[in-house]
């Protein structure tokens, strides 16, 4: 027993965990206790926080508890409500479409290329359509990198061209022609009434009435795109928060030496 001031004991955890009825944990097993947060367009007041309290309840939170309310403007307000969640989901049964290829290191990937494919591959990347965000891409393609994974500008065995934000559809795929690339990186951060969605599918429309579609590998990423959702709107993988350069190259020099039936 710790001598401190707080002191857990076994018996004070229920340690029952059903993965077919998972809910989320909060201070002790299933007490389902979850905490959101969203704004409300009416005024600071207490009629505001019974409508958050609603609202809360109609979504399947027992007890909502409004933990903070903060006025935004006059006619806006900020809620933050605490509560048990009613529902629950069979963990067991949940299949996750996921890029199967385990990430290499840097160097790892060189010497793959190196070794399986025998020349450099030219990678061109680009948020495109009206997106400007341009973090996520040069996260990935920078030479510096993010959170300690170099980009892919730093690979030996690599050509990249970053070719930066607001770059349109058309625009992308005859400069990735030009260059003769193999792999494409397209960043997509907004998805405000699905721009991403409309983007990606005419971004695959053009290459496929180009002819180009099967010359390359297509990845997209971005906060808001999984690997499931690219593989529907025909990419050949997509790519989430907390991505690095590793691993969407090893996938995409992965997939080529699988094309070229050298794996
Ligand atoms: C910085 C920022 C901006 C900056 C962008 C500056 C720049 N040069 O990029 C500015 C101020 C310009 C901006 C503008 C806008 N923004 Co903004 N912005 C952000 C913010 C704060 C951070 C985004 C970011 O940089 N993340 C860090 C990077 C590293 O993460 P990431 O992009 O997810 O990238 C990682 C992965 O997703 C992945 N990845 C990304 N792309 C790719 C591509 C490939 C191929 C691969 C493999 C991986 C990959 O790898 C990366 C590293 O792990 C977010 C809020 C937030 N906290 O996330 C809002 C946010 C993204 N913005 C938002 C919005 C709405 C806008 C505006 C439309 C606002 C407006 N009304 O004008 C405009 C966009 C205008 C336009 N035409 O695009 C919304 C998007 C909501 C939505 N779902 O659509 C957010 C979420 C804010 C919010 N909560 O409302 N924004």
């Amino acid at each position: 027993m710790s001598s401190g001031l707080y002191q857990i004991r076994d018996k004070d955890l229920d340690t029952t965990l059903d993965l077919t009825k998972l809910r989320p944990y909060g201070d002790t097993m299933n007490d389902a206790k979850v905490q959101m947060s969203f704004t409300l367009p009416v005024k600071d007041d207490d009629k505001g926080a019974a409508a958050a309290v609603q609202l809360a309840q109609k979504m399947g939170i027992a007890d909502p508890n409004v933990a903070l309310r903060q006025k935004l403007d006059e006619n806006f307000t900020f809620y933050v409500v605490y509560g048990a969640t009613t529902h629950s989901v069979n963990y067991n049964e949940i299949e996750v479409l996921t890029v199967a290829d385990e990430a290499m290191s840097m160097e790892e990937t060189n010497e793959y290329i190196k070794e399986h494919i025998g020349r450099k591959l030219v990678v061109v990347g680009a948020s495109t359509g009206t997106d400007a965000h341009t973090v996520g891409i040069d996260a990935i393609m920078n030479r510096k990198g993010f959170a300690g994974h170099y980009g892919l500008e730093r690979y030996e065995m690599v050509e990249a061209y970053n070719l930066g934000s607001q770059v349109p559809n058309d625009e992308f795929l005859h400069k990735a022609e030009e260059l003769n690339a193999d792999i494409l990186l397209i960043s997509q951060t907004v998805t405000q009434k699905d721009v991403h969605i409309k983007n990606l599918t005419e971004f695959i429309e053009l290459a496929e009435a180009e002819g180009v579609r099967d010359r390359m590998v297509l990845c997209c990423g971005g906060a808001r795109i999984t690997h499931a959702l690219a593989k529907e709107l025909g990419f050949d993988a997509g790519f989430g928060a907390g991505t690095y350069a590793d691993d969407v190259i090893t996938f995409a020099a992965k997939e080529i030496a699988r094309r070229m039936g050298r794996e």
